[in-house]
């Protein structure tokens, strides 16, 4: 993998998913598992996926200096825990979804108990791979912390959504954004900051990796908003239009999609502003938040 400044940065991203893909097939063939568990657990991780957080903690390993080799098991953990949040959300006590990544979702494929106790399975899965001998105790401590308290972030963000339960002194907007820091803006975020603890990034480049993550993950969620709003079931590969269907609070619905679009084009801008000044190759990372605002699936 080139760790020098890239001249073709989109075919740099190509090259990470692909790469991401091997490594996350890989890993679950490692876990030995009963052929019918190995079976769910490949169909709910080698499946096509975007790969925005595991890219995003490669990416952000480059930027402030690291290899993308030291990232890898920190972006496969990552990836690990949104592909367990994924089957969890689809079955039918949360979301009911029959589609996923344009294919029947695990538990109208495998059954619900069987996709129960894969998603289980990739919990611990997870969080083994930052135990390896790429990092020091000093990094496997930090990095179990910030996916740990992202996991748990994510599943407050989830009761929220779904259950409810959020600080009524709060206005819609602020519901809103509080419940998408923790449901999807959290992992986003702890993805770029593992990246960075990956890559041994100075207090202030830590600083500055955060910042992006947490402009980055919130773009992404007000993007999949309107993706969800406007975007074809083909192409995003899960239904669409099942916010407004569900009545779920959504950022076109809260500020208009006017207003949307203009916070995607300035989160953009926050996020590329954090990163200006950092010390590694930070093109690449650069080019994938771009992408991340203009992407349609
Ligand atoms: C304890 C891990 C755990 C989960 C239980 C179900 C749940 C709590 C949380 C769900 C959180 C959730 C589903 C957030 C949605 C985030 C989101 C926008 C998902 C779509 O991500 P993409 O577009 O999907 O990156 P791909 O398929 O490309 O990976």
């Amino acid at each position: 993998m080139t760790q020098k400044s890239n001249p073709n940065p989109t075919a740099a991203l190509v090259e990470v998913a692909k790469i991401i893909e091997i490594e996350l097939d890989t890993c679950i063939k490692k876990c030995n598992l009963p052929q019918h568990l190995e079976e769910a657990a490949s169909y709910a991780v080698v499946n096509g996926g975007k790969r925005v957080r595991p890219a995003l903690t490669l990416l952000c390993s480059e930027a402030v200096g690291g290899t993308l080799d030291q990232a890898m098991p920190s972006a496969i953990a990552v990836e690990l825990i949104h592909c367990f949040s994924l089957v969890h959300d689809d079955l039918p006590a949360i979301d009911n979804d029959a589609l996923r990544r344009g294919k029947p979702t695990l538990h109208v494929k495998s059954g619900e108990a069987m996709a129960i106790l894969a998603g289980d399975l990739l919990l611990p899965v997870a969080f083994s791979q930052l135990i390896c001998e790429q990092y020091s105790h000093e990094q496997q401590a930090r990095l179990t912390k910030l996916l740990a308290t992202a996991t748990s972030d994510m599943v407050v963000g989830q009761v929220y959504d779904t259950i409810g339960g959020l600080p009524e002194h709060l206005d819609a907007l602020q519901q809103l954004e509080e419940i998408h820091r923790n449901k999807t803006g959290a992992l986003i975020r702890s993805a770029c900051q593992m990246g960075a603890v990956c890559g041994n990034a100075t207090p202030e480049e830590f600083e500055a990796i955060s910042t992006f993550g947490s402009a980055t993950g919130l773009m992404f969620q007000i993007v999949d908003d309107l993706i969800d709003l406007h975007g074809s079931a083909e192409l995003v590969g899960k239904a669409t239009g099942k916010d407004e269907e569900a009545g779920k609070t959504t950022y076109p619905g809260t500020i208009g999609v006017e207003a949307s679009k203009l916070a995607v084009k300035d989160l953009q801008k926050q996020a590329e502003t954090a990163i200006s000044s950092l010390n590694g190759d930070a093109e690449t990372l650069s080019s994938f938040n771009v992408w991340m605002a203009q992407r349609t699936r």
